[in-house]
Formats: structure tokens, C-alpha cells, sequence
């Protein structure tokens, strides 16, 4: 039978298990990317296992989340991810060189090549047919030392995209239509597979933002053919010697298959606070708009700049609009710069931002008090934005544009005619923001200041464990409930300590006291628990506040990666109906968990009296983790 072409790359990649789906299977991995929020912690572990030089063929430490530097935080992270990235064969891309994933696409990733990134949109890198994949910290810092990453084997998804996007309509409205249509948890599990006609009319950037919000699908990663439009966009990089044609063979087989009919998509917008809370932009109305933001990792490629100036040309953004722009890339600013692009929009009044992740994750620009701001990001998760009763809609460049002229939510077909934008056929290049790694390694010193701490280390499982239950919370809670960035909290992400004090500071602010006073407990999750971000200090905060299990409907991918490697056993209830019977301040003990985890056997919870069953669905790896007390535990007692 025919291959798609993740399974292609898979194939070409796998050093453990079979490629049966739903079996855990072990990749080689050939690059890997890390941002300032995760990387500390990820370099901290790669220190741990003392590896000297990365075995991967590229490894980039990128600095785009924390630029604000309002103290020293911020600036020492950065100062230890520089060394720490010399003296270890990284190379070191400086704040404001811009977002990790548009230089990754721009500078380093190739076609048919695997990518795993401490950041949950690393498969933005799909859109040149990379197989890149978000991941935590501690894998990354695996696969920095050579061994491989483990996934379960995904299901295979194909979407059909049939004929050609019409003037206004934007690669945003295809992955919202995506959205809509498998929802937040749809992707769970599988790969999805860009195909048909229109995708030849598709620019890389236009594929990268499909792909990069594919992470919002919950999908392991997304992937686009690589074909003449991937191979014109890598010689424009003037790095055409790494394109490889990539597509899947006729006879593939696809275990679900979505249409998208791009001749009748019309503008969309995610409307407050899901991703998958689609509706038409026309539908929703005209709603008045306080702030527009236009940037981030989904939005943010020269094109987009090159639609939004052209859109905002010798026109005044609304007085009741404030409008920010940040461009994805030092390569994408400068040539707006130097084409008069940037003139244009400074000349109508937006706010220029550096290249960087900014209001996206929080770091300035939170709206007013319940006010509407339209992004071009990929997440409208409640309080996100650092304002929590903002109503955050996530559109198009071309609706964010269009919507701050009018100051009302605008479908930007009733402006006359759309601009249309060529690709260049040179971007400029220069990499001097880049830094490479030491000559002589031995004589780099790495600097660690005072607001790095050690990380949390899990203990071995207990043969009975016994405890409450600190919390039990609704389906669907992201990364962000467990623990919030922006601008107050993103500068504590090395000091676990500190953050601990924040964890459920928006679902249940007494959640950290209450782990204190108990000496930790068991937390009990609704469907689809920590989705969203790659951020293992989701996990790595509940363990150090003694959180032993997470016992959920189910769980978003990463996270559940995230748990094993801590040592936090991820359980789902054999029956969801178990879910209402049990509730916060609970007594709570499984009597024979560590036989239980050993023999893979379901696992027995007694709750108040009423016992019932629960699944711990994970591979032999992780059992064997999860009963050492956590990855590095049980890398350490496999290497005696
Ligand atoms: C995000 O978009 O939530 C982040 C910040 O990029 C995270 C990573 C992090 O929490 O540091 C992600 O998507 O993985
Ligand atoms: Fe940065 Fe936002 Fe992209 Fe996360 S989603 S990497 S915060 S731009």
C-alpha cells in the first residue's frame, strides 16, 4: 500500500517500535529548536545528562517570548541560554532576530528533515514539508543528546483543499474552517495532511499558518507537499540546496478526510475564548473594535506585512483602534523597511513592536477592561491576553486591517479590490543576529544568574499512595489555566519556586496554598486536560507542588508527554461517568498503584469509599519512567 508523506518521513526516521497506529514508536531526530520561555529549563536538563556536544544536525536556541526584560530575569536567561547554547554546538538566534518558527522557516528548516521544538507550534515547520513536532523541554534536551522521541503512531488525516482562495479570503480562513470543523480536541492523536488543487496555489507562509495552528487542533503536527512552490521559497532564502520533492502516493490510505472548498470560504473569525468557536466574519457583525494586533508565529511572514501595508496605504487607523504590528522575523522587518512598507503603516498610525511573540503571550498590549481586540494569533484563551474579561477574536491580516480603518469588525470584501502580493525572489539575508557555537567549547563559561533554580525532581512511585483531591476542574483547560504567562509571570519561568505560587491563580487562586497545607494531592481533569502550550512547567509546577496523578476524561498530547516525564501519573477514567462522583477536599488513595503501573494493568481508585478503575494508558518507556519517578530518573538508572 502507498505512503502519505508523513509516513514517509516517519519510516525514513524510525530507530524504535513499529509503525502501527497507536504504538509507541521512537524517531531519530535531525533538528530541534528551543525559546527563551521553555529553553532554560530544557538546557538545565540537556546540563543534567551531561552530553558535551548536540548530536542533532542543527540545533537553534531562539530568544522571541521574554524581550521585555523588565529586570534582570529576563536578561540573565538570556545570558545562560547564550553560553550554555555556545559552549554545546547550538546556534544562538538573538532577541530580535525574531519569532523562533518564522526564522526556523526562513533560515533552517528543510523538507523531509525532523524538527521537535520546545514550543507547541514548532510544526509551523510542516509548511515546507518538515516533520516538526511541539514538544517539552526534556525531550527536546533528549534529542539534543541523540536519543530519540517518542510518539504514540498517529492516525492519518487528510484535508482536501478544492479550488482557489478568492480575493480578501486568507490561509487563516482555511485553518479556522479546520477548526470548526474537528474542533480543539479533533486532531488528538493524528497527523493532518494537506492535499489537492489548492494547494499549489498556496505560498509557503500561506501553508506555515495552517500548519502552525494546526496545534490547535490538538494534532500531533500537520504537514504540506514539498513541491516547486517550497522549492522557489527555499532559493529565495538562498538555500534551494535543500529542497527534496515530498508528496504522498496515490493509493495512501487516510483514516478521515475533511474538505475545505476554497472558491466558497469566506473570512472567519474565532470568536471568544476557543480557537474552535468559528463563525463568518459577516454573521458575527459589526461590532465595535478597541485594539487590533497584528503578529505572532501564525501571521506575521513578509506576505501578511506586505497585505496589511498595502491595505492601510494613505488611510488612518480609527481613533477608537489601536493598532500594533509586530513582523515575525529581523529578515521580514527590514525588508519592509527597505521597500517603504513599514513607512505606510507607521503613516497610519500603528504601533510598531519588535520582532518578537509580544502581546501574543501576554508581554504588553493587554486590551482595556472587557474590551474586543482582534488578533491575527492563534489562541483567545480567557485571559491570555493579560486582561481577563478581554474578548479576544482571532482573524485574518486582511480582517485585523480592515477592521482597524472601520473600528468595527469589517469583512474586508466590502473594501472594492484586494491587494495582491508576489513573493519575493530574493529575500534579503543576513544571519548576523544568529550566533554560531564556540571554536573551543572548553572556554565558554556559562553564566547562570540568581533567578535560575534547580528544577523539581520526581521520587519513585509509592507502592499505595493515599491523599485528596486539591482540584477538579471542566474540560477543555489549556496550559495557560494551569499556569499563566505574560508579562508579570513569563520572567519566573526559571525560578519554579516562585511560579508555583501562580498555578491555577485563574481557575481556583487558593489551588498552591492548598497543595502546601496538604503536602500536594490529586488533581482531577475534565476532557482534553492541557491543551495548548508546550510549557512543561505544567507539569514541573504541580510536581513540586506535590501533585502525584492527574485523573482526567483525557488529555492533550504534549502535556500527557509533560506528566511522564515529571513522574505525574496521567489516568483517565475506564468510565467518564466516575468524573461526577468525585469532588474537591476527596479522600482519595490507589491502593496498588506501583503494581498496577508494573504490570500495565488498569488502576484501582478509592474515592471516599467507592472504588472504581482507571486507565493509565501509556507505553513501556513510560511505565518504566513513571515507576522511577520521571525521565531523568529513569535515565539515570538505565545508564548504571
Ligand atoms: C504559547 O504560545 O503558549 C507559548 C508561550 O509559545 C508556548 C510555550 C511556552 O509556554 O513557553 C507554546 O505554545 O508551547
Ligand atoms: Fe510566540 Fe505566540 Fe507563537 Fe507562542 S503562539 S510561539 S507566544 S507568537
Amino acid at each position: 500500500m502507498g505512503m502519505t508523506i508523513a509516513e514517509k518521513i516517519l519510516k525514513a526516521h524510525l530507530v524504535d517500535g513499529k509503525m502501527e497506529k497507536g504504538a509507541e514508536i521512537g524517531l531519530k531526530i535531525d533538528q530541534t529548536l528551543t525559546q527563551d520561555a521553555t529553553g532554560t529549563m530544557a538546557y538545565l536538563q540537556f546540563e543534567a545528562m551531561g552530553v558535551d556536544q548536540v548530536k542533532t544536525e542543527r540545533s537553534v536556541a531562539y530568544i522571541d517570548h521574554n524581550t521585555l526584560q523588565s529586570g534582570f530575569e529576563n536578561a540573565d536567561d538570556h545570558k545562560y541560554i547564550g553560553t550554555v547554547a555556545k559552549k554545546h554546538g547550538i546556534y544562538y538566534s538573538k532577541a530580535g532576530n525574531g519569532i523562533c518558527h518564522q526564522v526556523h522557516l526562513e533560515r533552517f528548516g528543510a523538507p523531509g528533515k525532523t524538527l521537535i521544538g520546545s514550543d507547541s507550534h514548532t510544526p509551523t515547520g510542516g509548511g515546507i514539508g518538515m516533520l516538526a513536532f511541539g514538544a517539552g523541554g526534556l525531550d527536546v534536551a533528549v534529542a539534543m543528546g541523540g536519543g530519540a522521541y517518542y510518539i504514540p503512531m498517529p492516525k492519518m488525516v487528510r484535508v482536501n483543499l478544492t479550488g482557489k482562495l478568492q480575493p480578501w479570503v486568507a490561509a487563516k480562513d482555511i485553518i479556522l474552517d479546520v477548526l470548526r470543523q474537528m474542533t480543539v480536541k479533533g486532531g488528538v492523536g493524528k497527523i493532518v495532511e494537506y492535499a489537492g488543487e489548492g494547494v499549489a496555489t498556496l505560498s509557503v507562509p500561506e501553508r506555515a499558518t495552517i500548519t502552525n495552528m494546526g496545534a490547535e487542533l490538538g494534532a500531533t503536527t500537520s504537514v504540506f507537499p514539498s513541491d516547486e512552490v517550497t522549492k522557489a521559497f527555499l532559493e529565495a532564502q538562498g538555500r534551494g540546496d535543500v529542497y527534496i520533492p515530498l508528496s504522498s502516493d496515490p493509493d495512501a490510505h487516510y483514516d478521515e478526510e475533511y474538505t475545505v472548498d476554497l472558491n466558497t470560504l469566506a473570512p472567519l473569525a474565532a470568536m471568544p475564548h476557543m480557537p474552535d468557536n468559528v463563525k463568518p466574519v459577516a454573521e458575527i457583525g459589526a461590532i465595535p473594535v478597541n485594539q487590533c494586533c497584528i503578529g505572532s508565529c501564525t501571521n506575521s511572514s513578509y506576505y501578511d506585512m506586505m497585505k496589511v501595508a498595502a491595505i492601510l496605504k494613505g488611510k488612518t487607523v480609527h481613533p477608537d483602534v489601536s493598532l500594533t504590528i509586530s513582523p515575525g522575523s529581523r529578515q521580514v522587518f527590514d525588508m519592509m523597511a527597505k521597500n517603504g512598507a513599514l513607512s505606510d503603516i507607521i503613516a497610519a498610525g500603528a504601533r510598531i513592536l519588535e520582532c518578537a511573540c509580544g502581546p501574543c503571550i501576554g508581554m504588553g498590549q493587554s486590551p482595556e477592561s472587557a474590551g474586543v481586540s482582534l488578533r491575527t494569533f492563534n489562541r483567545n484563551f480567557e485571559g491570555r491576553s493579560g486582561t481577563q474579561d478581554a474578548q479576544i477574536y482571532l482573524v485574518s491580516p486582511e480582517v485585523a486591517a480592515a477592521s482597524a480603518l472601520t473600528g468595527v469588525l469589517t469583512d474586508p470584501r466590502t473594501l472594492g479590490e484586494a491587494p495582491v502580493i508576489e513573493m519575493p525572489e530574493h529575500f534579503d539575508i543576513n544571519d548576523n543576529l544568529i550566533v554560531k557555537p564556540a571554536e573551543d567549547p572548553a572556554s565558554v563559561e556559562v553564566r547562570c544568574g540568581p533567578n535560575i533554580k534547580p528544577f523539581p525532581l520526581g521520587a519513585a512511585l509509592e507502592a499505595s499512595y493515599s491523599g485528596k483531591i486539591v482540584l477538579k476542574t471542566e474540560d477543555n483547560i489549556t496550559t495557560d489555566h494551569i499556569l499563566p504567562a505574560g508579562a508579570k509571570l513569563l520572567p519566573y519561568r526559571s525560578n519554579i519556586p516562585y511560579y508555583a505560587n501562580y498555578c491555577f491563580i485563574n481557575v481556583d487562586p487558593k489551588f498552591p496554598a492548598r497543595c502546601q497545607e496538604m503536602g500536594g494531592g490529586i488533581i482531577i481533569g475534565g476532557a482534553n486536560y492541557g491543551q495548548g502550550s508546550s510549557r512543561e512547567h505544567a507539569a514541573l509546577v504541580p510536581l513540586y507542588l506535590g501533585v502525584r496523578a492527574v485523573l482526567a476524561k483525557s488529555f492533550a498530547r504534549i502535556h500527557k508527554a509533560n506528566l511522564v516525564n515529571s513522574g505525574i501519573l496521567p489516568l483517565t477514567f475506564a468510565d467518564p461517568a466516575d468524573y461526577d462522583k468525585v469532588s474537591l477536599n476527596d479522600s482519595i488513595q490507589l491502593p496498588h498503584i506501583a503494581d498496577e503501573i508494573r504490570a500495565g494493568s488498569q488502576v484501582t481508585v478509592t474515592v471516599n469509599g467507592y472504588t472504581f478503575k482507571a486507565d493509565c494508558e501509556v507505553s513501556e518507556r513510560q511505565r518504566s519512567a513513571l515507576l522511577a519517578g520521571g525521565t531523568l530518573n529513569y535515565a539515570k538508572q538505565t545508564a548504571k
